[in-house]
């Protein structure tokens, strides 16, 4: 994301909202404009920066406890009316912050702290896809979805954030990209081992690719 922030040559007028959630130390990676937000509402502060800021590049940077549970409304909303604003959204298919508590996002079977024996759909239905969702509305202008286990994987994340990005600089209006990223320490599992399970338990349930391109 910095990458292409740089490549756009848009640094100086881009403003981050940075949730609660891994997101919330944003601030210190990234050489940028960050405001904080309360959790789930990244997209209601973005709204209301870009509604008045309308010259700035406004970008949300969220987690899938975010996306799928306590910010669901806002999501939606903000991607049906259309805001001019790009979101990427962090999938690691848990609560990280928090101690890798089960989300809507986690996979049937996957153990998290709060489902030991793994999630199970009778008591808590099945893994919500958001880009799928956001894809029924009329209004967004880009949807895509990538990973992050492998450096080819890296190059094409690279692409996908860069025409959201374009999306909103040539004002086609609403952009998501969702991002699998692995969560070793939430998944207990080594970094090599993480890089796999987006593989081979993840990918299944969120295929990659993109959705939804109306041009730029
Ligand atoms: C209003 C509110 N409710 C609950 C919390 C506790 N909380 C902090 S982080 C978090 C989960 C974040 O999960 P996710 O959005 O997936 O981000 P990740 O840490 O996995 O990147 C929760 C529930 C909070 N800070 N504020
Ligand atoms: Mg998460």
């Amino acid at each position: 994301m910095a990458e292409v922030i740089d490549d756009l040559g848009i640094r100086e007028r881009t403003i981050g909202v940075a949730p609660v959630g891994c997101a919330v130390f944003l601030y210190n990676y990234f050489n940028l404009d960050v405001t904080e937000s309360p959790h789930g509402r990244a997209p209601a502060v973005a709204t209301g920066i870009k509604r008045c800021l309308p010259d700035r590049v406004v970008f949300c940077y969220q987690g899938d406890g975010e996306i799928t549970a306590i910010g669901t409304a806002e999501i939606i909303h903000a991607a049906s009316r259309g805001e001019n604003i790009t979101v990427i959204y962090i999938n690691n298919a848990v609560y990280g912050m928090t101690g890798g508590q089960m989300a809507p996002t986690t996979v049937l079977g996957q153990k998290a702290s709060t489902c030991p024996y793994g999630r199970d759909p009778r008591n808590s239905g099945f893994p919500m896809r958001m880009v799928e969702v956001l894809n029924t509305l009329e209004a967004p202008a880009f949807l895509a979805r990538v990973k992050l286990n492998s450096p080819k994987a890296v190059k094409q994340a690279r692409r996908m954030i860069k025409k959201a990005f374009e999306a909103q600089l040539n004002e086609v209006g609403f952009s998501m990209v969702e991002v699998l990223s692995a969560c070793p320490t939430g998944w207990r599992l080594s970094p090599v081992e993480a890089c796999k399970w987006i593989d081979e338990e993840m990918e299944s349930y969120y295929p990659i690719g993109v959705l939804r391109d109306k041009g730029v």
